[in-house]
């Protein structure tokens, strides 16, 4: 396949096939650029020891801003619902926290988790494999406010615009998003003030945002301003062009939406500094992760010890689409060895053992490998 000079030159997206990204994002082969270090320093991941705690604290969970995080404030914080509604509502964050409230547990994934590891590799955040968290969402369902300002019947869509803004493959944009009528009215999707327990922080946008249980990360849109029930598939930037599964730059491919299948384990024993290699003392190890799926139930994790595979022990089940904890008990001999770790959902779907390669990097499952040195 050649990645090379595959230029598109259409930029708003229109009705049709989508467009691909600008010849920027061209995939590479070559050293990591000051780009994807730039975007790297400003979005992190959440380091995999945190993978012991069933509830991410705030400041480990990953972070993804694609613009700057807004500063914003929120006694004087407005939210909007209008389109094609029988009621338009204009809502204060007062009224919102007198609204009935739900708190879900959620595990949120970046669809750009694991990009890095593909080759070529898509020009972008460059994730390894730790672009996720867990936290407790609480905020009022959308399904309730939809049903107050009241659903047109012939609405197909519900377009949620955040209060930041930037440019993306030369288009000028707010970061907006859609979800299908069927998913907005879902009874677990949350309009969201608070991340475990206090006041959004301000990198996981603060006022109030959207938690989309399931979906990659992308739906869940924060600093939240407008709601527009929409009669026409939504056409924006990170809907038709961004986050889809795309064989090269010109083809249309189709949208990204649940999460994927997947698994992380906590590496054992010590990391050398630099090259993150780890060190273990030889004897009895309980190995721990945790697994996920947007598609539904995890129902299987197996490990690999240099190659072979043994089914770990699965907790109780996850609450909702948070993730559930894994382990194995493993004595370590003296030696080099590999471990991994890989998940099965209900649907029958598992974590890949090969690069499962898209141009944009979307989706990318592959099983975790941990080297430990046992000495
Ligand atoms: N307004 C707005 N919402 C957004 C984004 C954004 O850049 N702007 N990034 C999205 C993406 S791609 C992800 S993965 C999640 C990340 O949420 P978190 O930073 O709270 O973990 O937010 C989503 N919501
Ligand atoms: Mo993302």
């Amino acid at each position: 396949m050649n990645y090379s000079n595959q230029q598109s030159t259409q930029q708003e997206p229109a009705a049709g096939p989508a467009p691909g990204l600008p010849p920027a994002a061209e995939p590479t082969a070559g050293p990591l650029t000051p780009e994807e270090l730039q975007l790297a320093a400003r979005n992190h991941s959440m380091p995999l020891e945190a993978l012991r705690r069933e509830v991410t604290p705030p400041g480990l969970h990953y972070v993804l801003t694609h613009f700057d995080i807004p500063d914003l404030d929120g006694p004087s914080w407005h939210l909007r619902i209008g389109g094609a509604v029988e009621r338009a509502l204009e809502l204060g964050m007062a009224a919102l926290r007198r609204d009935p409230a739900i708190t879900v547990r959620v595990t949120l994934e970046c669809a750009g988790n694991g990009r890095s590891l593909l080759e070529p590799r898509p020009l972008s955040q460059p994730w390894v494999l730790e672009a996720v968290g867990t936290a407790h969402w609480t905020g009022v369902p959308l399904a309730y406010l939809l049903g107050k300002a009241g659903v047109q019947p012939d609405a197909v869509e519900v377009v949620f615009t955040g209060a930041d803004a930037g440019v993306q493959g030369g288009v000028p944009q707010q970061y907006a998003r859609s979800l299908p009528i069927r998913e907005a009215l879902r009874p677990d999707v949350v309009l969201a003030y608070k991340m475990n327990g206090t006041d959004l922080p301000p990198q996981h946008g603060y006022p109030l945002r959207l938690v989309v249980p399931g979906w990659y990360g992308m739906a869940s849109v924060k600093w939240l301003q407008s709601i527009d029930v929409v009669k026409a598939p939504f056409t924006g930037f990170q809907q038709q062009v961004a986050y889809r599964y795309q064989d090269s730059a010109d083809d249309a491919g189709t949208p990204v939406s649940r999460i994927r299948v997947r698994s992380l384990m906590v590496p054992p024993g010590v990391p050398d500094f630099f090259t993150r290699q780890r060190f273990l003392r030889p004897g009895p190890v309980m190995l721990e992760g945790r697994a996920w799926s947007g598609e539904g139930a995890v129902t299987a994790v197996d490990v690999g010890i240099d190659g072979s595979w043994l089914p770990a022990h699965l907790d109780k089940p996850a609450v909702g689409y948070a993730w559930r904890r894994w382990t194995l008990p493993w004595v370590a001999d003296p030696g080099e060895h590999v471990l991994a770790c890989r998940a099965t959902d209900i649907t029958g779907a598992t974590q890949p053992l090969e690069q499962n390669w898209n141009y944009q990097g979307m989706g990318n499952n592959v099983v975790q490998q941990v080297r430990v040195t046992v000495e």
